[in-house]
């Protein structure tokens, strides 16, 4: 792996692996630094392009254009550009075969092969960056040496491989319990449940709804005696509110991030107002980790981070510019247009994210420079304090927004999906670029969060989720109930999720395996087979370790697929009665 420099790059500490800096450029494309940065390499016919971790679209990145710059948007649809992680690792397979990783955690386009279909073109605003390039002659090779230089990926505990279930709505004790009994009565393994921004009083990061659970220490022994782990989330935001230990310790330590002036930037998140914890600066890090101990003294050992992309739903500022937008309107001097933009545009708004700053290693960086890496830094900082606050033990930890790096530290799960078919398509791509990049713990909501789902899809989705490392069925408020229970022939569902838990010693050392060489649990096709020019281009396969292959069903209606297969194969059926 050779590393390049450009500029005054930040530190991002994604590569472990201390490198020399070369001198010159990498063997491939072209650099221009004028006016921002722009790399330019020629696509051969052919030529596959992997990569790009949590993102849409194909396997193969070629024809389309993705923008890494966190993003909370929930409607993923084919044409967004940005979803939750910026993963900035390519992989070019074909005439040439080379892995780019491009450093930076401000806001960076890839065009490959969107504008001219022969060309690559990676572009930014500031050429302040290091390069990374790594020669080798497979794709599985290239992965390993980066993977090496990014580090360990982060391993859950045990039981964090069973089937979970969440969902945005469970309130009451009787609301969990339901859900245990519901799994229970049914015989249907549940390892896991999860607890979603209700638990918390007003919504405030480390506290419990005391009227909801007066000894919640007992509540969590109680599920643990069933064995149900409750695993709750923590939102990036701290709500201001005088007396609110987090709010005050935060503003007494200087743990907010600030605006020019000096004084705390403001956002509207799940509690109201609230200030952001500068995650890039250790010491805020330290604190706000150490906060997870609230809720590891009452038995908790799993959580999910959330909202840190930051998602922010509009500042007191953002609210001025709308204000004054209606009023140009209505004065005759803006266009419903306007309107339109300001108001669609008043949640995570750029001018939002120029307007606050972070402390990095003692120099103030504008939060949009940085932006990337701030999910990453929640999830560090709740990954090291559990480290010292559960020594020697491993604690479930995933997170919603991240870069290269953050995969030390925890999984991810790829967020608001919606109950649609494409989706269970778009979670087995996204589980290849995953891999690439280091996030080995990673799932989708099964069944879909967004809408309402069906029962035919929750089975579908959840026997493709059987294979994956977050096993995770999880739906928004308002939506239709889809605990597998709620369904008729519940019995479809008992063996389906059944298959997961027969499965668990293989998927079990595959994972370590994956985890503990540098490997990926998930590939492509062409990995294992990259003169296959069939299997070079499956898009809806995948290899899962060394034994298996998966091609799981992602259509209404459908009674089986067709399935390419590159080498003679056994399938095989997991009958209901525990045979083969
Ligand atoms: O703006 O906590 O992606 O999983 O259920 C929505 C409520 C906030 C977004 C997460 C989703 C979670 C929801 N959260």
């Amino acid at each position: 792996m050779k590393k390049f420099k450009l500029g005054t790059p930040i530190e991002t500490e994604a590569v472990v692996v201390d490198f020399p800096v070369e001198s010159g450029v990498p063997s491939v494309g072209e650099i221009k630094t004028k006016d921002g940065f722009e790399f330019r390499l020629k696509l051969n016919d052919g030529d596959i392009v992997y990569g790009l971790g949590e993102s849409n679209r194909g396997i193969n990145k070629r024809g389309y254009k993705y923008v890494s710059f966190c993003a909370d948007d929930p409607n993923h649809v084919e044409d967004k550009v940005s979803l939750y992680g910026a993963h900035n690792f390519i992989l070019i397979d074909g005439s040439k075969h080379v892995g780019l990783f491009f450093d930076y955690p401000g806001k960076i386009e890839f065009d490959i092969g969107y504008t001219k279909q022969d060309e690559l073109v990676i572009s930014c605003e500031n050429a302040d960056m290091y390069i990374y390039e790594i020669e080798g002659e497979s794709s599985k090779a290239i992965v390993k040496e980066f993977r090496k230089a990014i580090g360990r990926s982060y391993i859950p505990p045990k039981f964090a491989f069973g089937y979970g279930q969440s969902r945005w709505g469970y309130i009451t004790p009787d609301d969990f319990k339901e859900v245990e009994d519901g799994y229970r009565k049914n015989h249907i393994p549940l390892d896991m449940i999860y607890m979603d921004i209700d638990y918390m009083e007003s919504y405030k990061d480390f506290t419990i709804n005391k009227d909801c659970f007066p000894d919640f220490k007992s509540f969590v022994e109680e599920r643990k005696a069933n064995h149900v782990h409750l695993v709750p989330i923590i939102d990036a935001g701290v709500k201001i509110e005088d007396g609110y230990d987090v709010y005050e310790e935060g503003v007494k330590g200087g743990f907010f991030c600030k605006k020019e002036d000096g004084t705390l930037f403001t956002g509207e998140v799940w509690p109201g107002y609230t200030h952001f914890p500068d995650f890039l600066d250790p010491k805020a890090r330290e604190w706000f980790g150490g906060k997870y101990k609230v809720l590891t003294d009452a038995g908790i050992d799993g959580f999910w981070n959330d909202m840190n992309e930051p998602a922010v739903f509009f500042t007191p500022e953002g609210v001025e510019r709308l204000k004054e937008t209606f009023e140009k309107y209505f004065a005759g001097e803006a266009h419903i247009f306007d309107v339109q933009g300001a108001t669609w545009g008043i949640s995570n708004n750029i001018e939002d994210y120029r307007s606050f700053y972070h402390n990095v290693n003692g120099r103030m960086v504008r939060h949009d420079k940085i932006h990337n890496l701030y999910g990453y830094n929640m999830t560090r900082a709740a990954g090291e304090a559990l480290g010292k606050i559960r020594e020697g033990k491993r604690t479930l930890l995933f997170s919603r927004s991240s870069y290269i790096g953050m995969h030390r530290y925890g999984g991810i799960w790829t967020g608001d999906n919606k109950s649609w078919w494409s989706h269970i398509l778009l979670n087995l791509k996204q589980m290849a670029g995953l891999n690439m990049c280091g996030f080995l713990y990673s799932g989708a909501d099964l069944g879909g969060f967004g809408e309402n789902t069906t029962r035919d899809l929750v089975l579908r989705h959840l026997a493709l989720g059987v294979f994956t490392p977050l096993m995770r069925n999880h739906a928004a408020h308002n939506t239709r109930h889809q605990e597998c229970y709620q369904f008729e022939h519940v019995e479809d569902f008992r063996n389906v999720v059944s298959v997961r838990y027969r499965l668990l010693p293989y998927l079990y050392s595959e994972f370590m395996k994956a985890a503990l060489n540098d490997e990926m649990y998930f590939k492509p096709l062409a990995f294992e087979f990259p003169l296959d020019e069939r299997a070079r281009h499956v898009e809806d396969q995948l290899f899962l370790g060394n034994e298996i292959m998966i091609a799981p069903v992602y259509e209404q209606n459908a009674i089986g697929r067709y399935v390419y297969l590159p080498e003679r194969m056994k399938f095989i059926k997991f009958m209901p009665d525990g045979s083969i």
